[in-house]
């Protein structure tokens, strides 16, 4: 028998008997109740970070404690293959992004073995695979097929050195996230699915999904950006009335505002300002000044406002002789609303600033109360009140006089009441090669065709070169070029990609069923979905998550599945964080590289000079404080990494990686081993000890099913601290047989070895989670609090549901109670169990 767990040796032994044992390979066709526990899977970057071994560990946890409840579990693991990063290390690598790729997956795949996760690895996949990416792209074709795909012309994000579209958020500051170039706009031809058509859908859905963070679901709400408003149409003052009834139609969240109006503002693409462009060179020349910077919301927010009066005027609805001027304003968007606004600066932020900077009235229209209407307006003032210098409209609210005003243009016919979405159409086209190529052909006659299904995969060449910047498909001399599959003529295939957002869309529905012939097998999918328990980082709370929710209910909508929402419960997880450290001449330097002198001075390695301490953030290259799993794990092993990345911290959030953490959590994995290598003890009942592994089952199921791991482990440390003081005993033997019960999820390889040396039969994972009996929860004794004249001045313990009189007489008794009292008291009320109050 050896005193120390060696996890050198039963971190292999373990993982080879579960791989053997096909254990965590899950059977759809299983009887048992199913779970499906997931976790984000990760872009093969290269390494394993701490970020995954936490996420992971979190949801291993889950799945083993799972299982051991009779669940049929799915824990599947993938990867999420495609994307930029693949294609930078082409070019600077000159290796191929595939073989890039691939070989960050083998190495990527290792690490992830060696640290024990519970996972299916039968069912593992890679989004750059043909046998993945061809049945997205016959998904893609249903979608089509469908009406819910359409090409149009837009305006992008173009960075001129990577020579691509960039995502809003891939424009940082104005300038391209990787190359730093600074990001122009231009109109290309791309590829949109119909997201907008389940904007309300997505929004309604969200009341459904009772166990996501509310900070989740608000950000969906945001990001959807459901308002109810106005539009309606201005009538360009010189033209006669009757004639252009609608010149510039608008649309406004704040008919009430109205009344406020100083100006008309166009984006600088709307149709009228690329008129005055083609006829004013100043028009085009301020257009294109407009256009400089990124597409997004955010950027065009925060950029300097720039106006253009373009000496056109319109006339106020309610009054014929109110002119208002027209402007071209960089702020307005063209793709949002109308791409046409009124401006109220006294009430809208934006507005305020425009107003400000080119001298354009502001007036109050709303105020907090109706006396309040006459002070300066010093800053936009955005709250609803009450309407004032507003005509008919004055001493309404805010509400009540939208309302108004909606009524009268809807019943003069010049406006109408109308809900608008922020959320735009999701455009998928990137101009990359490491994608999924979008299945269609162009044809002069036919127009864009969906490539046939018996024609899946359109499958990637690999004869490309990446010396050249650009999208390496358009200039391969032959992969573009195929017939039509309509009229058999000559034709060229699309060669856009999908943006990978895609390949994450649908990924958990192929974890659950992945046949040859087809994207899934429905009745299969339908028997695992939805995904039970989904944990990933907070980053994707947007995007991804929106995505995933669309495609789900658009498979729902063209009756691929019956499944509206794809994740039942999410969980988003803290980062782990570190230190940074920093040289004299303002280099970050890894822990690695650094030495600990006397007084606790820190110096690097390499020059002795000293250095200094910085704040502790999230780990990251950039700051150079990461700490790799891999030697940590050569040194103490997967379970001791695995129990710190449980401990210190709620999961939710941000876990500081230090020396003294992981120690911890390797001498409890001895203390453990320790513990189940003790002799059997004989007889003697210790019923206080069985009472606390009792306490401590309940403790530690409850704690994982809320997902609070650091509750679990606090539990398990109470619970072996009590076993080892406890005497020998059988009671103290059953008490280590349960501890290994409830380790076994954080620590399986410790507890699986311990199982079998003390010569349990089959492996701890199969076991059953140990019951426990709720009699043995309740506590004997009471604590009562005991108050005179309604103030706390001693407790007593008490057998439970201890008879009034006993206690009021134990109560009074009480030497503290004595001294406030003068004689006997005038009245005693006892709540059993809980409080006696004397009234002296
Ligand atoms: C008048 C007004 C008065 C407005 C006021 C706001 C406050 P949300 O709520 O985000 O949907 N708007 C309309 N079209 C726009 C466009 N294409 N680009 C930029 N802004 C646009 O925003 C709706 C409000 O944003 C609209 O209501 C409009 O300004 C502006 F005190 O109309 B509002
Ligand atoms: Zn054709």
């Amino acid at each position: 028998m050896t005193d120390r767990f060696d996890p050198a040796v039963a971190d292999r032994r373990w993982q080879q008997r579960w791989a053997d044992a096909k254990t965590f390979e899950a059977d759809s066709s299983s009887p048992k109740p199913k779970s499906y526990v997931l976790e984000m899977f990760p872009y093969p970057s290269g390494r394993i970070h701490m970020g995954h071994v936490r996420n992971y560990t979190m949801g291993d946890v889950l799945a083993r404690y799972r299982r051991m409840q009779g669940f049929e579990v799915l824990h599947p693991m993938g990867w999420d293959a495609f994307g930029m990063p693949a294609e930078n290390a082409a070019m600077e690598q000159k290796v191929h992004p595939g073989s890039w790729t691939r070989d960050n997956i083998a190495t990527m795949r290792q690490q992830l073995k060696r640290i024990g996760f519970a996972l299916d690895w039968s069912r593992e996949l890679a989004t750059c695979e043909p046998d993945y990416y061809g049945q997205e792209q016959a998904l893609f074709l249903d979608l089509m097929e469908a009406g819910l795909v359409y090409r149009k012309e837009s305006e992008v994000n173009w960075d001129p050195v990577d020579m691509t579209v960039l995502a809003n958020e891939q424009v940082i500051d104005g300038k391209g996230w990787r190359s730093g170039a600074t990001v122009e706009r231009k109109k290309l031809s791309q590829w949109f699915l119909k997201i907008t058509d389940f904007a309300e859908e997505l929004l309604d859905g969200l009341g459904t999904l009772d166990q996501w963070p509310d900070k989740v679901r608000l950000m969906q709400e945001n990001w959807i950006g459901k308002s109810r408003g106005m539009q309606f149409c201005f009538r360009l003052a010189d033209t006669p009335p009757g004639g252009g009834a609608c010149d510039i139609e608008v649309f406004t969240t704040r008919p009430d505002t109205i009344f406020g109006a100083s100006f008309v503002a166009i984006s600088p693409g709307h149709p009228i300002a690329e008129a005055l462009a083609a006829e004013r060179p100043e028009v085009a020349d301020f257009i294109a000044k407009a256009r400089a910077g990124g597409t997004s919301a955010a950027e065009i927010e925060t950029a300097e406002k720039l106006g253009f009066d373009t000496g056109l005027e319109v006339v106020h609805p309610f009054d014929p002789d109110w002119r208002l001027p027209v402007w071209i304003a960089n702020f307005v968007l063209m793709d949002y609303g109308t791409g046409a606004l009124y401006g109220v600066p006294a009430h809208d932020v934006r507005d305020f600033e425009f107003a400000t900077k080119y001298g354009l009235p502001i007036r109050r229209v709303v105020a907090a109360n109706p006396s309040g209407e006459s002070d300066p307006v010093v800053e936009a003032e955005t709250d609803y009140g009450v309407a004032v210098n507003s005509q008919f409209l004055d001493g309404m609210t805010s509400e009540a006089a939208k309302a108004e005003v909606i009524n009268r243009a809807e019943t003069a016919g010049w406006g109408q009441g109308k809900t608008q979405y922020r959320l735009r159409d999701w455009g998928v086209s990137r101009q990359r090669y490491w994608g999924t190529p979008i299945p269609v052909i162009h044809c002069e006659g036919c127009g864009p065709v969906g490539v046939p299904k018996d024609q899946l995969p359109v499958v990637l060449p690999d004869d490309v070169s990446f010396d050249i910047p650009g999208n390496p498909l358009d200039r391969h001399p032959t992969w573009g070029k195929v017939d039509c599959p309509t009229c058999g003529r000559p034709a060229r295939r699309e060669t856009d990609t999908l943006d990978t957002f895609v390949d994450s869309s649908w990924y958990f529905i192929r974890f659950a069923s992945q046949p040859d012939d087809r994207p899934f097998d429905r009745a299969e999918a339908e028997s695992w979905l939805p995904v039970g328990q989904y944990i990933g980082g907070v980053e994707h709370a947007i995007l991804h998550l929106l995505y995933a929710r669309f495609w789900t209910r658009a498979l729902e909508r063209i009756g691929k599945i019956s499944l509206k929402e794809p994740f039942k419960g999410l969980f988003t997880q803290g980062m782990v964080t570190h230190e940074t450290y920093k040289s004299a001449d303002g280099r970050w330097l890894n822990p690695v590289e650094l030495d600990v002198r006397e007084g606790g001075v820190l110096v690097e390695m390499a020059t002795g000079a000293e250095v200094s301490r910085g704040r502790v953030e999230k780990m990251s290259k950039s700051k150079k404080n990461t700490v790799d799993p891999e030697p940590i794990l050569d040194r103490y092993g997967a379970d001791a990494v695995r129990w710190f990345m449980l401990s210190d911290s709620p999961p939710e959030r941000d876990l500081e990686w230090s020396e003294g953490g992981i120690e911890g959590a390797s001498r409890f994995v001895q203390r453990v081993w320790r513990l189940a290598m003790a002799p059997a003890g004989n007889g003697g009942d210790d019923l206080v000890l069985r009472k606390k592994v009792h306490r401590t089952v309940a403790a530690v199921g409850e704690a994982i099913e809320g997902l609070q791991f650091n509750k679990s482990v606090a539990a398990l440390y109470e619970l072996t601290s009590a076993i080892e003081k406890a005497p020998a005993s059988a009671d103290r033997d059953e008490a280590i047989r349960t501890l290994l019960l409830l380790v076994a999820p954080g620590a399986p390889h410790l507890a699986e070895e311990a199982w079998q040396s003390r010569g349990e039969g089959g492996m701890i994972a199969d076991a059953a989670w140990p019951a426990h009996d709720p009699a043995l929860l309740v506590d004997d004794e009471v604590t009562i609090a005991v108050q005179v004249n309604g103030k706390l001045r001693d407790t007593l313990t008490a057998p439970r549901g201890a008879a009034k009189d006993v206690i009021e007489a134990q109560a009074i008794a009480l030497p503290k109670v004595q001294t406030y009292l003068n004689g006997p008291p005038r009245k005693v009320i006892v709540v059993p169990d809980r409080l006696v109050n004397i009234v002296a």
